[in-house]
């Protein structure tokens, strides 16, 4: 329990002026759709509509793939790479300077509380920017092969989770290597992704070089059957990855996937207990769990697994669900009702599977999309919880008695993108990294994120990596590559 009350602490939303509409950004501009039927985003933390978007149609997608192209061939790819990162620099630079209205504007149609969104989404996308901007004029130097050219027009679809995060890195590196590129963002969550589109006027990036296109799973799917398209940069579910897979197949374009996970985050009983419960609540309960590498199940070792999840269930005890504009809270909405659909069945297959159940308890906001911190413990290998992405507050716990048996549960999934590993031992560190079949692994920490890294999975989690050096590969073509 709280030891003590906080006062209401909330951000002020009077530095975001939200237009009742929005069109598409088309050719550096804000065009009207040409007859899809504009939806609503709104707030899932009050409900409240925010703003109508427009739908892009299959003709819509045709003419930002033309601006696209036209951008590329007369502009963007003819530009010297200093060039290119003055730009980058000039947006990373505007980010900066908006940083609180973009914060604002992501809680508000995200449902992330403002700590994150302030302290981590809007300037770890600023710093994606800077940190691209240095490589535009370098890339001869990157060891990416010979002759390191653009690869042309570059589709890329985001989901709702990170929304300008994952538009930084999308946009970032494929425009600090010369491409133009279209880019939707996920239906519920537009709206950072259309003031984006402001500070591309703003820095006076050539128009055509970053076409915004919003809309729903139709749109998406324009942009990836699109023959103008060279490149597609897809993050998102599993299941839409391998569908757009299956639609490339055959046809010249690359792709690049970044999908789903099922982390593991593992306990061995020399680990200082107090910061492996700080890890394991900022592995599952960061972003209310909508985290791709979410530590979504813990393994812990059987001796300690009792006084872990004593202390765990402590620590959510004080943890604030609630208004994500209040800078004291700690978990804010679940993103959609569908996403809280979703979250409700497969916590409940827990439940019937026979695993035992347990919440925080805390009182819930009585509009919006609400899921309180929940842990299961006495869960076994087959259970869904075990196997299934949950994208929600909600964490597994399975229990291990020897380092090999933690890497055969931790491996034994479908997916592959991230783990971590809690232990005084840096030998058993360095082991148990080489066994894990994840693409990232934490050692004594989790969800650290930096755009040198490489980031992307193994298995089901998708191909290619984003970010640092090995990011920039899926954006250039080397040698005789046409
Ligand atoms: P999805 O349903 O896959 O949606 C992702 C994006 O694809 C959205 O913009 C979506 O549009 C669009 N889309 C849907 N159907 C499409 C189609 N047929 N063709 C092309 N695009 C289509 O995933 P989600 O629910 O938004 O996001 C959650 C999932 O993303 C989780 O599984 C999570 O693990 C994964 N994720 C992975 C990562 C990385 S880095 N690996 C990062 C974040 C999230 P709508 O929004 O309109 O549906």
């Amino acid at each position: 329990m709280p030891t003590f009350e906080y006062a209401p602490a909330p951000e002020s939303r009077a530095v975001v002026d939200i237009a009742s509409s929005h069109g598409l950004f088309i050719g550096g501009e804000f065009v009207e759709a040409t007859g899809g039927k504009p939806f609503k985003t709104v707030n899932p933390a009050t409900e409240e509509v925010l703003s109508e978007v427009s739908e892009a149609t299959a003709d819509d997608v045709d003419a930002a793939v033309r601006a696209a192209r036209s951008a590329y061939t007369r502009v963007w790819s003819r530009m010297s790479g200093a060039d290119r990162g003055k730009y980058l620099y000039r947006i990373a630079r505007i980010l900066q300077e908006r940083a609180r209205e973009f914060a604002v504007l992501e809680t508000l149609d995200n449902g992330k509380p403002i700590k994150e969104s302030r302290d981590v989404d809007v300037p770890l996308a600023a710093a994606h920017f800077f940190y691209h901007a240095g490589w535009a004029d370098k890339l001869s130097y990157a060891a990416l092969g010979d002759d390191p050219r653009p690869v042309g027009v570059v589709g890329q679809v985001i989901p709702w989770n990170f929304p300008l995060l994952m538009l930084s890195w999308k946009i970032a590196p494929a425009l600090a290597c010369g491409n133009t590129v279209v880019l939707k963002p996920a239906e519920t969550t537009p709206l950072t992704a259309l003031l984006f589109a402001e500070v591309c006027q703003q820095a006076e990036l050539p128009p055509g070089v970053v076409n915004i296109v919003t809309g729903a799973g139709a749109t998406g799917q324009a942009i990836v059957d699109h023959p103008g398209i060279d490149k597609l940069a897809f993050t998102g579910s599993t299941n839409v990855g391998k569908m757009i897979a299956r639609s490339i197949a055959g046809t010249r374009k690359k792709a690049t996937l970044e999908l789903g996970g099922k982390g593991a985050n593992i306990i061995f009983d020399d680990a200082p207990v107090d910061q492996a419960v700080e890890g394991i609540v900022n592995g599952i309960f960061f972003n209310q769990g909508h985290v791709c590498c979410a530590g979504s199940r813990i393994l812990v070792q059987e001796n300690v697994a009792d006084e872990v999840v004593r202390r765990l269930k402590r620590r959510l005890g004080t943890l604030r669900v609630g208004d994500p504009m209040d800078k004291n809270t700690d978990v804010g909405a679940i993103n959609s009702r569908a996403q809280l659909t979703r979250i409700e069945e497969l916590t409940a297959a827990g439940a019937a599977e026979g695993a035992d159940r347990w919440d925080s308890g805390c009182e819930l906001p009585g509009t919006g999309f609400w899921f309180r911190p929940t842990v299961f413990t006495e869960v076994s290998q087959s259970h869904r919880i075990a196997q299934e992405e949950i994208f929600g507050p909600v964490v597994s716990v399975l229990t291990f008695r020897t380092p090999g048996e933690a890497v055969a549960k931790a491996n034994n999934t479908p997916y592959g993108l991230s783990a971590g590993i809690w232990t005084e031992k840096g030998s058993r560190i360095l082991w148990m990294a080489d066994q894990l079949r994840a693409g990232v692994v934490w050692a004594n920490t989790f969800n650290k994120f930096d755009p040198t890294s490489p980031f992307g999975g193994y298995k089901e989690s998708g191909y290619g990596r984003e970010g640092g050096r090995h990011g920039l590969e899926a954006y250039v073509k080397t040698g005789g590559d046409q």
